[in-house]
């Protein structure tokens, strides 16, 4: 994750769960009329395997070892904070390309549905480009500066001249990916129109979750 922008955990998920996994996502995804549908939280994805895996103490352990030895801090005892994406149909295209930082320290990719041919949709990122801020004031500015149709047309244009050459993750289900979601710049590739690209993201750790500015810009008071 330091070196090369992130870590994988290879053959790690059983082909059972896989599969029904992807009847769960398939379905969901012919009732939103084959387009883009995604699930924040875990109420929405009870009793699917991503629900046993958010709940599971040895996935949680690798990621609160992994912010251990990354950031050289106690690790927050916090659940994840977890979506389920699913792109497909021309709405998958405008959640393609955004490159943004996550609010997150640790992200965790799970890989449900990738495609294996044309365009596949594979994660770009710029690996570490920020630390950690100390105030959540100064996440914000990073946040302004990159979420701007300015910085994001750049970012799209520098890497399809060959000015800025994105670490490319082609991404295999039954493995799952690592990175500094909260220091990475990323976004994912489009796919065609007619797949379905299905990634369930675990998000650990939040640095900024009490931070009365926060509260406030989201309209909610932090505890
Ligand atoms: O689906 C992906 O490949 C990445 C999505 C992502 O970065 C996010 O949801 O924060
Ligand atoms: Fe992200």
């Amino acid at each position: 994750m330091n070196r090369q922008g992130f870590g994988v955990a290879t053959d790690c998920i059983h082909p059972d769960d896989l599969s029904a996994l992807r009847r769960f996502i398939e379905q969901a995804v012919a009732a939103a009329g084959g387009e883009y549908v995604a699930f924040t939280g875990h109420d929405s994805i009870r009793g699917t395997f991503l629900e046993t895996l958010a709940l599971s103490p040895e996935f949680m352990q690798a990621c609160r070892t992994i912010y251990r030895h990354g950031t050289g801090r106690t690790p927050p005892t916090v659940p994840f904070y977890q979506v389920l994406r699913c792109l497909s149909g021309k709405t998958g295209e405008r959640h393609a390309f955004f490159f943004h930082y996550d609010s997150y320290v640790i992200t965790a990719l799970v890989p449900v549905i990738m495609p294996t041919e044309g365009k596949r949709g594979d994660l770009m990122m710029l690996p570490n480009t920020r630390r950690i801020r100390t105030t959540y004031f100064r996440n914000l500015v990073d946040k302004i500066l990159l979420d701007n149709k300015v910085t994001q047309v750049a970012l799209r244009r520098l890497i399809s001249w060959g000015y800025l050459r994105p670490t490319r993750v082609r991404m295999r289900p039954g493995n799952v990916y690592f990175f500094w979601g909260y220091r990475s710049v990323h976004a994912n590739e489009p796919c065609d129109h007619d797949k379905t690209r299905a990634t369930a993201l675990f998000h650990y750790a939040n640095p900024h979750a009490g931070s009365r500015l926060r509260g406030v810009a989201r309209g909610t008071p932090a505890p």
